[in-house]
């Protein structure tokens, strides 16, 4: 649903010139420092771009899903680190509160995240519990007014940088029914910070353990205020994160789409550009054709989201086609570069070892091809 196209239209020619005269000409520094400048972090909050997916109400731009996706669209056309400093707070970091947090809760945080004042971030994995999220073996346990959390949260985006996690925690019995989810503020006395992980790609993102050592938390720290409700909350989270993931990896095969033609058509060899041999023709239009159809099929998802249709198996056919149809733009999109798109002097470099992860992270592929059978065998 596209509420007002003409603001739209404004917003998103906003982000493909942020992205065109800021992120790119910066992607060669991220990967040299592994940061992100602090300059374009400010730009990225006068830009309004930590709180997209927040409601108006609370400070953000209230994005329908299928204007996020136009959005993620642009974004993933530049260095995957760079959303990854505003993707929590519109993303994983800030969506449990939206769907389930109070209202006290929701006045509080929303409007930090929204302003970029805070950066809020998820943490549902953990040493020994990944694909199996139901398993999550972190306690906490209630002791008057607060809980007491224990235990390792593993690969969190954002923790070195996080002001609050939607984090996790066991307060029942086992299986996905004793998990809770709670708002964990980083300062809380118990929390610490592990060493930052080093990862293939993606240099900028920051990556890192969260441990909880007898971590005090208010009561009232609870999403949505009942126990019981965590791994709910963290799979509607992730139904939308995985549109966002799957947009976003549209746009990354995009830029692959972009580089290759661009480079394909400079590049000379048997006297011609190497875009009239028909073998590279071939790998170009197959890269475009893949890029088509994820476009059609995310933003076909995310209208079907903003009717209220369940759309938990087309959330993960976009994840699972999308990451994967990525992962072979870009694999095609350096042999089109021949020897040097194994040069760092090529984008196309880095995209390659970035785009690994959009296979893994937010459920592995195949945890989506367990969820869409499991919806396809549900609906008989
Ligand atoms: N959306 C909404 N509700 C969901 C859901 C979804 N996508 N998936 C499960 N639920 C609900 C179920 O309906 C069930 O509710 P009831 O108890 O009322 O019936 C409850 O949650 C438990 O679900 P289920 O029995 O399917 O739990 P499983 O342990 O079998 O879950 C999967 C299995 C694979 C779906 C889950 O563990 C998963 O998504 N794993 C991947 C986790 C992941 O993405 N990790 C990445 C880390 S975050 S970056």
């Amino acid at each position: 649903m596209i509420r007002d196209p003409q603001i739209l239209d404004g917003l998103i020619g906003t982000v493909r010139r942020f992205v065109r005269d800021r992120l790119i000409p910066a992607e060669g520094e991220v990967e040299e420092t592994n940061a992100i400048p602090a300059a374009i972090i400010d730009e990225m909050r006068a830009l309004g771009l930590f709180g997209m997916s927040i409601p108006e109400e609370y400070g953000g731009l209230g994005l329908t899903m299928e204007e996020e996706v136009l959005v993620a669209l642009e974004l993933g056309q530049t260095s995957a680190a760079f959303r990854s400093v505003f993707g929590t707070n519109n993303g994983i970091g800030a969506q449990g509160i939206i769907v389930d947090g109070t209202p006290g809760q929701k006045e509080y945080w929303l409007p930090r995240m929204a302003s970029g004042q805070m950066i809020g971030s998820f943490a549902l994995t953990e040493p020994d519990v990944g694909s199996d999220a139901g398993s999550v073996r972190t306690t906490a346990r209630r002791e008057g007014d607060h809980y007491i959390l224990n235990g390792t949260k593993r690969y969190i985006t954002n923790a070195p940088v996080a002001d609050v996690f939607t984090l996790m925690a066991r307060t029942g019995g086992p299986g996905p029914a004793g998990v809770s989810a709670f708002l964990v503020p980083a300062d809380s006395p118990g929390l610490s910070l592990g060493q930052p992980d080093r990862k293939m790609g993606q240099r900028g993102t920051k990556t890192c353990d969260v441990i909880l050592t007898d971590c005090r938390v208010r009561a009232d720290a609870l999403i949505g205020g009942a126990e019981g409700q965590g791994f709910k909350t963290a799979m509607k989270v992730l139904n939308r994160g995985r549109l966002h993931i799957a947009a976003f990896c549209v746009g990354q095969a995009q830029r692959l789409c972009d580089e290759s033609v661009a480079f394909a058509t400079a590049r000379h060899q048997f006297g011609k550009p190497i875009a009239e041999h028909q073998l590279v023709q071939a790998m170009l239009a197959d890269c475009a054709t893949e890029t088509y159809a994820g476009r059609c099929m995310v933003i076909d998802a995310a209208r079907r989201f903003d009717a209220g249709e369940r759309i938990i198996q087309q959330a993960a056919s976009c994840k699972l086609y999308c990451s994967e149809m990525v992962g072979r733009v870009a694999d095609r999109a350096v042999q089109i570069h021949g020897g040097a798109g194994y040069m760092q002097e090529y984008p196309v470099e880095h995209f390659y070892r970035d785009v690994r992860l959009f296979r893994l992270y937010e459920g592995t592929s195949q945890i989506q091809q367990i969820i869409i059978a499991r919806e396809m065998c549900a609906q008989r």
